[in-house]
């Protein structure tokens, strides 16, 4: 025998379907409760984020090859800023904008570096913050996402292969590209080749609303500067004797760019693991010159 039993109809809720909420990435319509965007997979929180308040956050990439230290780098900027006693200041929106930063410090705590970004994109981490600057009254808005340096291999050698990558560069307003220094050093023209094809790819980018990306600022990021000191020591020439593809196309192409090197660790030694094989372990973390190119950006889109 069953039994019966009472089911209210909620018809009310489809009346809250009938309004769609806009991804904040794509545009694309999206239902009330979608956790991330049907067409492009950014997490729909960000538009809830955005909607309840009256700035518009602006997105800022960063962007180079698989290994080039983005998720380093960016845990390490989100780190360095939340804890400033004085100058820029980060406050991070929602709390899936905190586990960048948890899992890159948590790692580095444990003498590891943090695992590689996977290629799916509803699997990265994205960073909605509020910048505070001195003498500023509102702070400034940012969208930051950590990308997946072999995704975006794949959109610049594929466009519209990554619908989020297309969407989300053509609204950008700064780019922060990281190229490895060390690789750069040892004579791998792959790093060139890499930051050269993804330039030529943001120059071509056409979006009718917004100015091409030649007039967007860009900010040139040499990773991994504790192993090597000339990058260190004048990343712009560094650039010019090293990477002269990447060079010549900054300096022909884009109106607002700079060069910078950064790293994060004091000393590495490399391991055996039996199941990764060899891997570099950091020893000490002595961050260097990680707010500088984010400084330098904000003070352009200002
Ligand atoms: N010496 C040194 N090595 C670094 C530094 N940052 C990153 N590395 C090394 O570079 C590797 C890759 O760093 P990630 O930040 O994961 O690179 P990624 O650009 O996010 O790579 P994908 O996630 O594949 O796109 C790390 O596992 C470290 O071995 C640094 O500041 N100094
Ligand atoms: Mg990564
Ligand atoms: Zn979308």
């Amino acid at each position: 025998m069953t039994t019966p039993v009472i089911q209210p109809l909620e018809s009310y809720r489809f009346a809250q379907y009938a309004v769609p909420i806009s991804c904040f990435v794509c545009e694309t319509d999206n239902t009330l409760d979608a956790e991330a965007c049907t067409r492009c997979l950014a997490p729909m929180a960000l538009a809830h984020q955005a909607a309840a308040r009256k700035i518009e956050p602006r997105l800022v990439a960063t962007m180079g090859a698989s290994g080039a230290g983005k998720t380093v780098y960016l845990g390490m900027l989100m780190d360095l800023l939340s804890h400033q006693p004085a100058g820029l200041k980060l406050l991070a929106r929602g709390a899936f904008s905190i586990t960048l930063q948890q899992t890159t410090i948590g790692a580095l705590a444990s003498c590891r570096f943090p695992g590689k970004t996977p290629n799916e994109p509803d699997r990265w981490n994205w960073v909605h913050c509020q910048i505070h600057k001195p003498k500023q009254k509102y702070p400034l808005e940012l969208i930051m996402p950590d990308m997946a340096g072999e995704a975006v291999l794949e959109e610049v050698n594929h466009p519209h292969s990554y619908r989020i990558i297309d969407a989300f560069l053509k609204k950008c307003r700064a780019a922060l590209v990281l190229v490895d220094a060390v690789r750069i050093k040892d004579g791998t023209r792959q790093e060139d080749y890499f930051a050269m094809k993804l330039l030529s790819y943001l120059s071509e980018l056409t979006d009718e609303a917004r100015p091409s990306w030649t007039r967007r600022p860009i900010a040139v990021v040499f990773t991994k500067a504790d192993q090597c000191d000339e990058c260190r020591e004048d990343p712009a020439e560094f650039a010019r004797r090293h990477a002269p593809g990447l060079w010549q196309q900054c300096r022909e192409r884009f109106q607002g760019h700079r060069f910078f090197a950064s790293g994060v660790a004091g000393a590495c030694v490399t391991l055996e693991s039996a199941t990764e094989g060899r891997v570099l372990a950091p020893l000490r973390i002595e961050p260097h010159g990680i707010i500088e190119p984010f400084a330098w950006l904000l003070e352009q889109l200002a």
